[in-house]
């Protein structure tokens, strides 16, 4: 099957009892048994598993091009059920640039355990190589990252993990599989915020990750049912029929974007504009090479570098909603550091560019005249 009918048909099958086109929601803890230790179906808890949440979970792996996907109940608690994978002493190198919940996840809890994070910017490749040692165990991307929209060039890094026996993850929350495939890159786990583009109707709180290998999986389902992440069925549900139309909402995503991000590039009151699909941006040429568009997300700062710009502007705007998340079907406007990197000190906000004039969008899927001249008159 081809990437639109994934989103529709991949890993789904007919309710076999009813003939249900959709999957039920099996609002259900537990399932009967006929003798202790023999069920009646292939579930027993669902924690372990529950049917609406493996409907999902097919889905995820299908548009992924993986093994398997898991389900989680955040996408924090998905990136959470990877890190258990490690113990104190291992070593992780990560971009520079992240959602502020993961740096604050790395920082402020796993470097409690003992494991020690390097962030590096990946552009220049030389960064990542020349902090590998025996303790390295993974190399974690975001890409694009929230909100600088760096990117990291998949293939090049999954030749270094490779050669190096590392585990390669792909934070894809901005990107989505409809523009990028990290696992058909060489990447070995895929985490998403199903939050965000996966969910698209800002209704739900979901994370994911889908792996490569049949085995990684297995080790990772093992991990989440130990320590119970999991994602109910309602959202499970929800999730799901988010993903049949991702297809569809990414195209708009990408079209409006697009128009935005050259707006703002054309306004005079703005500085810089960070959206890959400029020729402009210093990652125009690798977003070419592994993405198949640029997305909905833009951030940009003004000219005027203050900060009360960006808030007067941030409390006008009427179409764009001033709210954290983003990947909804609605417009979101956002000020990185005041909301969603707050947890990041001001220094390492600032040695990345996170300025405090720095405004983030979730460009959404309405007309884009309506959106164009919301902007107009913020900015005015
Ligand atoms: O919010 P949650 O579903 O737990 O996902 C965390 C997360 C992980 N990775 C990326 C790239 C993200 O953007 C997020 C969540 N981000 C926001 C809530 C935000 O407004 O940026």
């Amino acid at each position: 099957m081809k990437f639109n009918t994934k989103t529709i048909h991949g890993g789904q099958h007919h309710d076999p009892t009813t003939g249900s086109v959709m999957p039920p929601i099996f609002q259900t803890s537990t399932f009967a048994q006929t003798s202790p230790g023999k069920p009646i179906g292939d579930y027993v808890y669902s924690r372990t598993a529950n049917p609406t949440r493996t409907a999902l979970e097919e889905a995820l792996a299908s548009i992924e091009n993986g093994a398997r996907g898991l389900a989680f109940s955040s996408g924090l608690a998905a990136t959470d059920c990877l890190l258990r994978s490690f113990k104190a002493g291992d070593e992780i190198i990560a971009m520079d640039d992240l959602y502020g919940g993961t740096y604050r996840m790395f920082t402020k809890v796993y470097n409690n355990s003992g494991i020690k994070f390097h962030y590096v910017d990946m552009n220049d490749l030389d960064n990542v190589q020349s902090l590998i040692n025996e303790n390295t165990k993974m190399i974690w991307v975001e890409t694009p990252t929230n909100p600088i929209m760096k990117l990291a060039d998949i293939a090049a890094i999954a030749k270094i993990t490779k050669a190096n026996n590392i585990l390669f993850a792909v934070d894809n929350t901005f990107a989505t599989p409809y523009l990028q495939n990290p696992l058909d890159l060489g990447a070995d786990v895929v985490m998403h915020s199903a939050t965000k583009y996966l969910a698209g109707h800002s209704d739900v709180v979901a994370g994911a990750l889908i792996t490569k290998t049949a085995e990684l999986g297995k080790q990772l389902h093992f991990q989440q049912f130990a320590t119970g992440a999991t994602l109910g069925p309602m959202d499970s549900f929800l999730v799901l029929r988010g993903i049949k139309t991702l297809h569809l909402r990414m195209q708009r995503h990408c079209e409006n974007g697009e128009k935005v991000a050259e707006f703002l590039d054309q306004h005079p009151k703005i500085k810089t504009v960070y959206y890959a699909g400029l020729a402009s941006h210093p990652y125009h040429e690798i977003a070419k090479k592994q993405m198949s568009g640029f997305g909905g997300m833009v951030s940009f700062d003004f000219v005027s570098g203050a900060k009360q710009d960006s808030v007067a502007f941030l409390e006008k705007v009427k179409i764009f909603t001033l709210a954290e998340s983003l990947g909804g079907v609605e417009s979101l406007a956002n000020h990185p550091a005041l909301m969603t990197h707050a947890s990041i000190p001001e220094e390492k906000r600032k040695e990345v560019g996170i300025t405090d004039d720095l405004v983030r969008l979730s460009v959404g899927v309405e007309d884009i005249e309506d959106l164009l001249e919301d902007l107009k008159q913020a900015l005015a």
